[in-house]
């Protein structure tokens, strides 16, 4: 939910490489190697990250999105059935975009509120996708991972918090939108579990605005706000990135989207998704492609406006050439699979998988142990306090009888009829408490 007011030029301009300077290495047949004949394949690009091919990306820079975590439950944005634009009917909103628009937040949030419960870290687990970026870092070829997600699940994952842009913020963080003070998580999380709008619970915020204090928002990025600085610090990755990884992305949403564009011409890029994305629109056979190589100088202008998958038409029938763009059309946990099974990390990868689920049910169990002892801590002191008012009470009924059968003993309430004392007074104890109680 990035801002719609910065704009996506800046960017790009920013960011624009000059063709054959810097960036990822050169190898004398580009980075496929002599090997390839026909278009690269996933499996071509399974070699860019073997130890013992020329290329050796060392390098890799990943752009994820909200495709990768699908599989763990949380709905992306725009999937035609499934995706949360698609489900956003009885929040009645004006447009879908709304519920992650700053404006329409600070008039109406409750729609936030009531999908963040849906959507909030912590039922979460990383998929076999997030684990594959750990597998990079773990095998030191991972420069970073770009996400655009705010579910948390790539720290979840393992992955050390400096090689993650989250670049559409997280849950991880929030604060009043008024005063910017940070509220804890355990605070947070209670709202938005509850379904609440969270209102700032500082005392100075709620003086100021006469009682409830200013919204408290998780620190994702809305339509309408800033992008965090490290998003911007980080930029520079992309021109040293040797191997770029697109996954589980629209790449509708800008200034994110331009990333692809950012890394070195050269650059090799592999697209992970359900369907065909973020390609260049004019190239083709006979179409701009031919324009672009006759005007030569064109192409880098032209080349930085997404992914081209055909390669450049040559002419006079001569087939394509330079293709340095992949797609592979499939869910991505099926192609991280894929990719490893090629690199022979398969059992590293299910092994890494496993374990984090397991490290994550582990924890999971002990809170929910903790929580249930915690109950049931709490109703032993209820009863034991319970009990100890009871005891209380008996006693205090107890010096009250002594006391009246002291009083009546004194009175001599025994009236000869063969009846102890004792017994005359117990009753007649009973009858007064029964009777309300003498006012002695
Ligand atoms: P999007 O626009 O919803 O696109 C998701 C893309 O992933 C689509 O092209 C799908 O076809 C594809 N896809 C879905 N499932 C899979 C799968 N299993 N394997 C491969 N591809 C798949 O989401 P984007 O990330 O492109 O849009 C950016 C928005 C979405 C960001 O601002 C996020 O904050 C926001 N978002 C994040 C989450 C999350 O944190 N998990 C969830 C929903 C939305």
């Amino acid at each position: 939910m990035p801002s719609r007011s910065l704009p996506t030029y800046h960017l790009i301009g920013k960011l624009k490489t000059p063709m054959g300077s810097g960036g990822a290495k050169k190898a004398s047949h580009g980075p496929w190697g002599p090997g390839q004949s026909g278009a690269p394949t996933l499996s071509s690009v399974a070699k860019l990250l073997r130890d013992d091919h020329a290329y050796q990306a060392r390098n890799v820079v990943v752009l994820a999105g909200a495709g990768i975590s699908t599989a763990s439950g949380i709905p992306d944005f725009r999937s035609p059935k499934t995706g949360l634009y698609a489900n956003l009917k009885r929040y009645s909103l004006p447009y879908p975009e709304a519920i992650f628009d700053i404006d329409y937040f600070r008039e109406k949030p409750q729609a936030f509120f009531t999908l963040s419960k849906e959507l909030y870290p912590g039922n979460f687990k990383p998929t076999l996708t997030h684990c594959f970026f750990k597998l990079l870092e773990d095998k030191a070829k991972l420069l970073r991972v770009f996400t655009q997600n705010i579910d948390t699940l790539e720290r979840l994952a393992g992955l050390p918090a400096d090689r993650i842009v989250e670049a559409h913020g997280s849950f991880a963080t929030s604060r009043c939108i008024r005063c910017k003070e940070e509220v804890s998580q355990r605070w947070i999380k209670e709202k938005v579990t509850a379904g609440q709008v969270a209102y700032c619970p500082q005392e100075s915020c709620q003086r100021k605005t006469g009682g409830q204090g200013g919204l408290v928002k998780p620190d994702i990025v809305f339509f309408g706000e800033g992008l965090p600085d490290r998003f911007f610090a980080c930029l520079d990755d992309l021109k040293k990135a040797d191997l770029l990884i697109v996954v589980g992305t629209s790449l509708q949403v800008q200034p994110f989207a331009s990333l692809v564009d950012a890394v070195h011409p050269s650059c090799p890029r592999i697209l992970l998704n359900l369907e065909r994305v973020g390609e260049i629109a004019s190239y083709g056979s006979g179409g701009a492609g031919g324009l672009d190589r006759f005007f030569g100088g064109m192409r880098g202008a032209m080349n930085e406006k997404g992914f081209d998958f055909e390669g450049w038409t040559l002419p006079k029938d001569k087939g394509k050439e330079h293709i340095r763009d992949v797609f592979w059309e499939g869910k991505c946990d099926e192609g991280v699979e894929e990719l490893a099974r090629e690199l022979g990390w398969t059992e590293d990868l299910h092994r890494l998988h496993r374990d984090i689920c397991r490290k994550i049910d582990e924890e999971n169990g002990s809170t929910e142990l903790g929580k249930q002892q915690d109950e049931s801590l709490a109703r032993a002191q209820q009863e034991a306090e319970k009990t100890a008012d009871e005891v209380t009470s008996q006693l205090e009924d107890k010096r009250h009888s002594d006391d009246l059968a002291h009083r009546l003993a004194d009175l001599d309430v025994n009236d000869g009829k063969g009846e102890t004392t004792e017994q005359a007074t117990v009753e007649q104890v009973e009858t007064l408490k029964r009777s309300g109680g003498p006012s002695l």
